[in-house]
């Protein structure tokens, strides 16, 4: 029902969510955490066998607009994992996995029809003409401070305080309203730069299982290049990319206790940048589902 050949729009993305849980009932769960600023569902993707010792794992797509490689892994990452789901290593199968392919369906119109460079969502400001909160900078952990803007017209604006966005708050409801799940892992897919990065996004602060998740995007990026993939980069967000406060990796480690938490940034390092041509959606995804696998095979030797 999708393809990795070129990239889809929201109604497509949606439909195969759709076709997904009819296709494989007893694997697949489709539903809305909430609705954008525009009225868009906001639509999440379950998969689980059911076992109840599962501890689950969280995948984030297109919280930016104009980073279509994103949605575009996360739906391959998926396809991947159901295809053949039977077949798929222990290490997959103990783990619930809940993805959310486009968390800001109203920017990913936008760029599909009107702005292929918008990023943010599509907010109207009270005190200004310009659109958008950049919905990586709104979560609820270290918002504010110089890592964003307060200036609407911004591409990191904030918004005017945390979790002001439906985007961003639907996520948080989603795990206010589900404290029985046992989060180990979270993951933020964006491009570009080839970066796999862990807390924090101030890079004046040291996260305290540093070690733990280092070694665990270390061998993330060996196994990429091992399967003659791209070059990534690995480090803590602030230090080898740049300061960023009030994205959702930080929520999700700060506030949620999750221990493996990354944002991946995938290819490429800026020739293409946001505008990566659709011939490579299938080898940067390919790049995404190794990230994926590794840290689910490091949660899994935890236990
Ligand atoms: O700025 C962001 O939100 C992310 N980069 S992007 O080019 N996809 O917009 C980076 C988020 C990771 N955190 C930090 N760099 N601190
Ligand atoms: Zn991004």
């Amino acid at each position: 029902r999708l393809t990795w050949n070129y990239y889809h729009n929201l109604d497509d993305i949606y439909d195969y969510l759709h076709y997904l849980e009819a296709t494989f009932p007893k694997l697949c769960t489709v539903t809305t955490i909430g609705d954008s600023v525009e009225g868009r569902p906001i639509k999440l993707l379950r998969i689980s066998n059911k076992n109840p010792n599962n501890k689950a794992v969280f995948v984030e797509g297109g919280i930016h607009a104009r980073e279509w490689i994103s949605p575009a892994a996360v739906t391959y990452i998926i396809n991947q994992l159901i295809s053949n789901y039977d077949d798929e290593p222990s290490y997959i199968k103990n783990l619930d996995w809940y993805f959310v392919p486009v968390l800001n369906p109203d920017g990913y119109t936008y760029t599909y029809n009107v702005d292929r460079l918008w990023r943010k969502n599509r907010a109207q400001s009270k005190t200004s003409d310009c659109v958008g909160v950049d919905l990586n900078r709104n979560w609820g952990y270290d918002w504010g401070s110089n890592g964003s803007s307060t200036d609407p017209c911004s591409n990191s604006y904030r918004g005017t305080k945390p979790f002001s966005e439906p985007e961003t708050a639907s996520v948080a409801k989603f795990f206010i309203n589900n404290p029985d799940i046992q989060w180990v892992g979270y993951l933020a897919v964006h491009s570009y730069g080839q970066f796999i990065v862990y807390p924090w996004g101030d890079p004046n602060r040291i996260v305290e299982d540093y070690e733990d998740l280092n070694d665990a995007g270390i061998q993330a990026a060996e196994n990429i290049l091992s399967a003659g993939g791209e070059t990534y980069t690995v480090g803590p967000a602030g230090l080898v990319i740049y300061k960023a406060t009030g994205i959702s990796m930080d929520w999700a480690k700060g506030s949620q206790a999750i221990k493996y938490v990354f944002t991946i940034e995938l290819r490429d390092k800026g020739n293409y940048g946001v505008l990566l041509p659709a011939k490579y959606i299938k080898v940067a995804s390919e790049e995404a589902l190794i990230v994926v696998r590794t840290v689910a095979q490091t949660i899994n030797n935890l236990s």
